[in-house]
């Protein structure tokens, strides 16, 4: 951590970079990170590889030209934040790869992503609960937005402290980010029960077209149907899946391009869905994780939830 705020110190112009699909966390841990770096009279640009407009990004207001191409020659310093994987850097990727002040901060175990300096603590519900940390060993001050944002990204990848990943540690900073003015009420409803008609038409879909087979649950989004129902994403209604008494692994399937899909997968404890994705050349965490496969769907469709099926059937055994 010392070495990180010593480098962010020295630095003057830095580009902070999200994941694709971006989700509350990243986003937060982004916008956060800015908040502080500017308090140090940092000049910071954001970039997030996403054609989303609408949904959570709206909520955080990103200036003009996050969603553009990175010009190395106008940084001295990249950040990026929970960002484990080469895959899920985007169109950003040749950037970071041949950019010599790379800093990673991030709360993923396993990670392939290229950083000279790297912050990774995978004790933490989030990056944003990292985040916090360093604001406060940089003794920035924590305004009432930074809080927001922080409390932002501890709901969203706590799914609003339920998942496993919610420790001693997340409630703290989550009591800290109240004593410091973040707006629990609203927070909570933008992210937890903002749902539009388009989302609850999508969710719709999924209830309706959700397969359940030996406690698998899979569903499969098509581009026509996220257009049918005039929504970009649906990144949580995998968790949903899980929120049955009998169901052990849920996955949904997206898709991306004409034969490019994404899978994200969710596990009840005691099943490891990290395993599943790694067959597929992905990864994550054993109750969360994912990967992106090219081909026919439904074949693919088949060839997971054989692999799900069968790291039940492998758990169950012992
Ligand atoms: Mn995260």
């Amino acid at each position: 951590m010392k070495q990180i705020i010593k480098q962010l110190k020295k630095s003057k112009r830095v580009a902070i970079i999200a994941h694709i699909s971006p989700d509350p966390d990243c986003l937060s841990s982004m916008t956060a990170l800015s908040c502080i770096l500017k308090q140090f009279k940092k000049e910071v640009s954001m970039f997030v590889d996403t054609d989303s407009k609408r949904g959570i990004i709206s909520f955080y207001n990103l200036p003009k030209g996050y969603d553009g191409d990175i010009n190395p020659n106008d940084y001295d310093t990249i950040v990026t934040v929970d960002l484990p994987s080469v895959r899920q850097t985007g169109k950003h990727y040749a950037v970071i790869s041949n950019f010599e002040n790379v800093i990673s901060i991030d709360h993923h175990a396993s990670r392939d992503l290229p950083a000279k300096y790297a912050y990774v603590d995978a004790n933490k519900s989030s990056c944003s609960e990292i985040i916090f940390d360093l604001a406060v060993a940089m003794r920035a001050k924590i305004t009432p937005q930074i809080a927001n944002y922080i409390f932002a990204g501890i709901i969203g990848d706590t799914n609003c402290f339920q998942n496993d990943n919610t420790n001693e540690n997340t409630f703290r900073v989550a009591m800290e980010c109240l004593k410091h003015g973040a707006d629990k009420n609203n927070i909570v409803f933008i992210f937890q029960k903002h749902q539009t008609y388009e989302e609850i038409a999508l969710r719709k879909y999924g209830y309706d077209n959700m397969k359940i087979k030996k406690q698998v649950a899979y569903v499969a989004f098509t581009k026509k149907i996220f257009e049918e129902c005039g929504v970009d994403d649906s990144p949580t209604f995998v968790n949903e899946m899980l929120n049955t008494a009998d169901n052990k692994i849920a996955f949904m399937v997206k898709q991306k391009d004409k034969n490019t899909y994404t899978v994200s997968l969710r596990s009840k404890e005691g099943y490891n869905v990290a395993r599943v994705a790694e067959k597929f050349g992905g990864g994550g965490h054993k109750q969360a994780s994912g990967f992106a496969f090219t081909g026919a769907l439904i074949k693919n469709i088949d060839l997971i939830y054989k692999e799900c099926l069968n790291e039940i059937n492998q758990q169950d055994a012992n």
